[in-house]
Formats: structure tokens, sequence, C-alpha cells
């Protein structure tokens, strides 16, 4: 007699993911009876969804030191590919930036959050003078070690992050156990930011329920529109920066590409984690004709600092919160966002929510209230699955381009079959 299977609660079976819908769900369902009863919300609900964001905010550091100094020591391995590492680099950082400006551009455009401003309850937030672009650039350059990570001055964490990881990878051999400790430390990072994101539930539900309570059901409207403006640049960056790079870079068929990156982008969309997907991200660039050469080096380097929908969703978060909370974003703070998404994406880990811990980074750098966060993470999930997508497909539009370059380099070195000297 075949043992019977033991039986799992059927919510043991339900994904985070669903868990968080169920908590976007109730959490407005309360917060709309509990619009009588605001300060009940505020006192009893919100200190759950305080207590995430609080333990968002402390993985923030560590989790952004540790993995942007392995995403440098990771292009220690470019600079040993030579070519393909350097070509890589530079087309990521190239989309990434495209992604960035496309997501300001379309939250200003399109006005994200305008319409909408929160109660003065909700404005416990003082605006702070935006900094101005050289304030920034030279606030960027910490003056102390220890400060900036007790303070969480985000910029100067990333600054830090990247002398110590070009510092690691140049001194080599010698600082194999810093190297060592780094990349466990990011684990270690990472496996925290999975066990603070399980409670994201309870966040989402602890943030949703005050916002609803106070606003009323009407906020939903402009997360519905965040939802929207997030989509559309998305669709942007895949259907034009994306299809320039394989048609006018890797010279090739744009619509095949996106045929080939279909179930990668599905799985994506489904997993909101990039990591996840890259086990299918290479098996279909390699059934796409990439080599394996690239398809080893380019995508698991994407998945772990190539975050163009990350950055799409950074530029376009900062002027929804601040439109939110009626605070103008000068050119020179839109510039920073640039800058701190840029920097932010190489520290986004590929796993899902990390990129709503590096808003806080993003917000932080032009002086918005973090609590802006509380109004999106409720929508995080969606946003997630979003911006996953477009980070993969933006690793495999790279890979494709590298594989031609590089192919063509190649073909160029050897003599075609028939110039090639007879065979003795
Ligand atoms: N979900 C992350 C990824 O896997 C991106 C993010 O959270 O921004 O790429």
């Amino acid at each position: 007699e075949t043992a019977a299977a033991p039986h799992t609660p059927c919510f043991k079976k339900l994904s985070l993911t669903t868990w968080i819908f169920i908590a976007l769900v109730l959490g407005v369902v309360v917060g709309f009876f509990m619009q009588g009863a605001p300060d009940v919300a505020s006192t009893y609900i919100k200190p759950f969804g305080t207590i995430f964001l609080n333990l968002l905010k402390f993985i923030c550091v560590p989790l952004v030191l540790f993995s942007i100094i392995c995403g440098v020591i990771s292009l220690d391995d470019a600079r040993k590919v030579g070519s393909i590492g350097g070509k890589t680099i530079v087309l990521y950082l190239l989309t990434t930036v495209f992604a960035v400006v496309i997501g300001l551009v379309f939250a200003n455009v399109l006005n994200v959050g305008a319409g909408y401003t929160l109660s003065a309850e909700e404005l416990s937030y003082e605006a702070a003078e935006a900094p101005t672009f050289m304030d920034t650039l030279v606030n960027i350059f910490p003056s102390n070690f220890l400060d900036p990570m007790v303070q969480a001055t985000m910029l100067q964490v990333i600054v830090i992050a990247l002398f110590f990881g070009f510092g690691i990878m140049f001194v080599g051999q010698k600082a194999a156990i810093v190297k060592d400790f780094c990349i466990a430390m990011s684990e270690v990072c990472m496996k925290v930011m999975q066990g603070i994101l399980y409670l994201a539930p309870l966040g989402v539900f602890g943030l949703l329920v005050p916002v609803v309570a106070i606003n009323g059901p009407d906020i939903l409207g402009p997360l519905m529109w965040l939802i929207a403006v997030m989509a559309i640049a998305c669709v942007v960056q895949v259907a034009v920066v994306y299809t320039c790079l394989i048609k006018f870079l890797a010279l090739r068929s744009p619509l095949k590409f996106l045929k080939g990156e279909a179930p990668v982008m599905s799985f994506a969309f489904a997993s909101a984690s990039s990591m996840g997907t890259l086990p299918i991200n290479m098996e279909c660039a390699e059934k796409m004709g990439v080599s394996k050469g690239v398809t080893s080096f380019v995508l698991p380097l994407g998945a772990t600092i190539n975050m163009d929908g990350t950055s799409i969703y950074q530029g376009i978060c900062a002027v929804f919160i601040a439109q939110v909370f009626g605070i103008d974003l000068s050119i020179g703070a839109q510039v920073t966002i640039v800058l701190t998404a840029l920097l932010a994406s190489i520290g986004t880990a590929g796993v899902p929510g990390s990129g709503m811990i590096m808003l806080a980074l993003v917000l932080g750098s032009v002086g918005l209230p973090l609590e802006g966060i509380a109004l999106v993470a409720g929508v995080d999930r969606i946003l997630d699955m979003l911006r996953t997508t477009v980070n993969v497909t933006g690793d495999g539009a790279v890979a494709q381009v590298v594989d031609a370059m590089e192919k063509r380099k190649l073909s160029k070195r050897q003599p075609t079959d028939e110039g090639a000297p007879k065979a003795a």
C-alpha cells in the first residue's frame, strides 16, 4: 500500500508572490473599512510596516557594500577575458543609463504621481532643500570609513565599496582572504535579505492599511498609474533600446531575438528573479546561436550587475514619491538619480524585492523621504515582475551584441575559405 503522501497544508503551498498579493488586497480592504478609525490603523497596524521598512534599511548598507565589492571583483574576469569583458561592461553601463533616463522622462512627461498629495498627517517629512548637483558630487566622496555606514549615506557606501572592490582586484592573490570574506558576506547578506522579504506580506499589509485608512482608496489610482507608467517605460526599453542594439550592433533580427527570448521573459515575469532565470537565459541564448564563451561570462555578470528594469523603477518611483510629497526634483537631483540608480543597479541582487531595498538608497541620495517606500511597497511585487523581465532581456540583448562582435572580429582574422592557403 503506498504510504499516503504527507498532507501539506494549502497555505504552505502558496508562493511568496501569492502571499504578497493577498496582503495587498487585504490591506486595501481593511484600510477601506478603517477609514473611520485611521488612528487605530496608524497605532496598531502601521508599526508592522515600520518594522519591515526598518529591516530593509538595516540590510541595505551591508548588502550594497558587499554586493558592489563582489560586483567589482567579478569584473576581474572581465579583465581576463579581455575584449569580451570590455564590450560587456560598456554595453551594460550604456543600457542602464538609457534605462534610468527613459524612466525619468516617462515619469515626468506622464506625471506619474502628480494630482495626488499625501494628507498633512503623512507629510511628517520636512522637505529638505534638494542638494545641488555639485554638492552631491562632493558629498559622494567619504571623509570617513565608518560614518557613511552608520549614517547609511548610501552614495558614500557605494564609493567605499568601489574603491575596496578595485583594491582587492588589483592586490590579487594576497587579498584572496578578503575576497573570500566579501563573497561570503555578500551571500550572507543576500540570505538575510531573502529572510526579511519573507516578512513582505506582513510589511505590505502594515504599510498599506494606514495609507488607505488615512487617504482613502483614491490612493490606489496613483498606484495603478505608477504601474502603467512603469509598464510603458519597460516596453520602450525593450522595443527601442534592445531592438536598436540587436539590429544595429548585432546586425541580427530583433523579432527573432524577442521570439527566442520569450521563455526567459515569461519566467522572469513569473519569478521576479534574475538569478532564478539565469539558467533559462543561458539555454535560450545558446539556442539562438550565442557562443558558450559569451553566454558563460556575459549572462552571469548581467544577472549580477546589469539591472536596467530596476533602474527604470528607481527613476520612476523617485519622481512618483517626490510628486506625491509635493517636492520639486531639480535637474541636478534627477542627474543624481541617474548616477545613483546606475550604481545601485550594480549592487541590486538578482532576487525578488531587492530593487525596493535599493530604492532607499536612491531616495536618500536626493533627500526624499524613505516613508515614500511605504506607498510603493504595496505594489512592489507587480513592479518587480516588470523590472526583472527587462533586467534579463537586457542581459540577453547584450550577449547577442557581444557574440556578434566577437564573431565578426574572428572572421576578419581568419582568411575566408577561397582566400585560405591551399592545404599542403
Ligand atoms: N527582482 C530583481 C531581479 O531579480 C530586480 C529587483 O528587485 O529590482 O532582477
